[in-house]
């Protein structure tokens, strides 16, 4: 077996973005693969280490993005990669369900320790953020014998057929892709900075306008469960007002509707929390988590109260590879990492650069209409300057002088013009700084 020395951590520009092999390759990739797929940054990757990302051509770049919010402990953080390999060697798979094994139970405890509520939690691992998402909704109807289930302007699920109709966006997630699952009702989302009421009462009015949809157009003893991201990841890392999330959960328990925390993108130390709803001291009967759970390998999970998780017969539940033992290796390694390295409190450190740098941009740059987000999760929603018109023009332009300089951002948005950032939590200061300069650059370039 070979041993790959970790990367440096530092930027280092070869080639133009992209390189000449990564031009080749791509054509393969055009030749080869759908032409449904996007593609964030025009590069083909080679090798990884915690925010750096090593193309084919040679080129060091900075990862402002995590692969979307999932390699929080780093690219191949070394207690993954120990764990995993010693899993392949052990074995790669029986299927829970057909024979059970350490790992699977390991997490599942881990999960029901780390979420909030001290009440006793229960878990199920399956392979994908709307896998957990779809089984969530099943659970909660199931033990509700409701069906109707409540989601937010601007949210996202997933792209399953359930979760596609869970999400908002049209395009790109829904065009043609229908029809949509039945019984999801769809309800306003304080969206602050383009709320047309008073701001003062954006909470109290925006719980007023669901409560009452809910109770007009849908009727609370029909519904199953309020789904909700405590922060809007691909929305626009939208955070809801404070108070706003408190409420929600207090209406969900006094009506009887499972209260769901979709936590796929906020998770595992993301925004200074292990979970974000902690924040605002909220405990949801449901919390799904994917993504950050792994470090990489494929993994998701929905954990909650006992009584709503045993309410299933069983084999109500399951699936061929939810919970394979590799991927519940890696996030074993995972929790590790996040104790060890002591990551909630890294995100609240890197939060502080991030921020701080943000405002200071946002001051000067008068296209950044709002900075928000919480810890190691934060965004710049970009406007025509002296407006709050969304300006897609500069969220593009920006993007894409940070790639031919090294540095790749995501972009979210129902307005397609908010640059996110979610580096890896285990990003250095220098590292963090260097890409923040490039930021810089790329506004004062617009
Ligand atoms: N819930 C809150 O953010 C995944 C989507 C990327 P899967 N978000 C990234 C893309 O373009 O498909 C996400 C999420 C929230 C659910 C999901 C779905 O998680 O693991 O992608 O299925």
């Amino acid at each position: 077996m070979t041993t790959l020395t970790a990367l440096t951590q530092e930027r280092r520009l070869v080639t133009a973005i992209p390189g000449p092999k990564s031009l080749e390759a791509l054509k393969r990739r055009t030749e080869s693969t759908s032409a449904g797929l996007g593609m964030a940054i025009p590069v083909v990757i080679e090798r990884a280490s915690d925010a750096i990302l090593l193309d084919i051509d040679g080129n060091q770049i900075i990862d402002l993005g995590s692969g979307i919010g999932v390699v929080n402990v780093g690219n191949s953080a070394p207690r993954v990669v120990d764990r995993v390999i010693d899993q392949v060697q052990a074995f790669t798979h029986t299927c829970f369900t057909v024979a059970p094994y350490m790992g699977y139970i390991e997490v599942c405890e881990k999960l029901n320790a780390l979420t909030p509520g001290t009440f006793k939690k229960k878990s199920v691992l399956l392979n994908s953020g709307a896998e957990a998402v779809e089984n969530a909704v099943k659970i909660a109807r199931h033990y509700t014998k409701r069906q109707a289930i409540v989601v937010f302007e601007h949210s996202y699920h997933g792209r399953t057929n359930l979760t596609m109709a869970l999400t908002a966006k049209n395009m790109p997630y829904k065009e043609g892709f229908g029809p949509f699952a039945p019984e999801i009702y769809r309800v306003p989302m304080p969206y602050a900075f383009h709320w047309m009421g008073n701001q003062a009462t954006i909470t109290e009015d925006a719980i007023e306008m669901v409560t009452s949809k809910i109770e007009k157009e849908i009727g609370a003893h029909n519904v199953a469960a309020i789904l909700i991201e405590p922060i809007q990841g691909e929305g626009g890392f939208v955070v809801p007002p404070k108070g706003f999330l408190p409420a929600l959960s207090k209406y969900s328990t006094e009506k009887g509707i499972v209260f769901i925390a979709d936590e796929v993108q906020t998770g595992f130390a993301r925004t200074g929390n292990m979970f974000a709803v902690e924040h605002e001291n909220v405990v949801p009967d449901m919390i799904v988590t994917a993504k950050g759970i792994a470090g990489g390998l494929p993994l998701a999970a929905v954990t909650g109260r006992e009584e709503i998780m045993d309410s299933v017969h069983v084999s109500g539940l399951g699936g061929t590879y939810g919970g394979n033992p590799i991927a519940c290796a890696a996030a074993l390694g995972v929790f590790e990492t996040m104790e060890a390295e002591k990551l909630v409190e890294r995100a609240n450190h890197v939060g502080q650069i991030l921020g701080d740098s943000l405002r200071q941009m946002q001051s000067k740059y008068s296209v950044i209409g709002e900075v928000r987000g919480r810890g190691a999760m934060q965004a710049i929603e970009l406007v025509k300057p002296g407006t709050r018109d969304p300006n897609p023009e500069a969220m593009s332009a920006i993007v894409k002088y940070c790639q031919s300089k090294g540095v790749l951002v995501l972009t979210a948005g129902t307005y397609g013009n908010v640059v996110r950032f979610l580096p890896p939590i285990v990003i250095t200061d220098e590292l963090l700084k260097d890409a923040l300069g490039v930021l810089e650059e790329a506004l004062a370039s617009l």
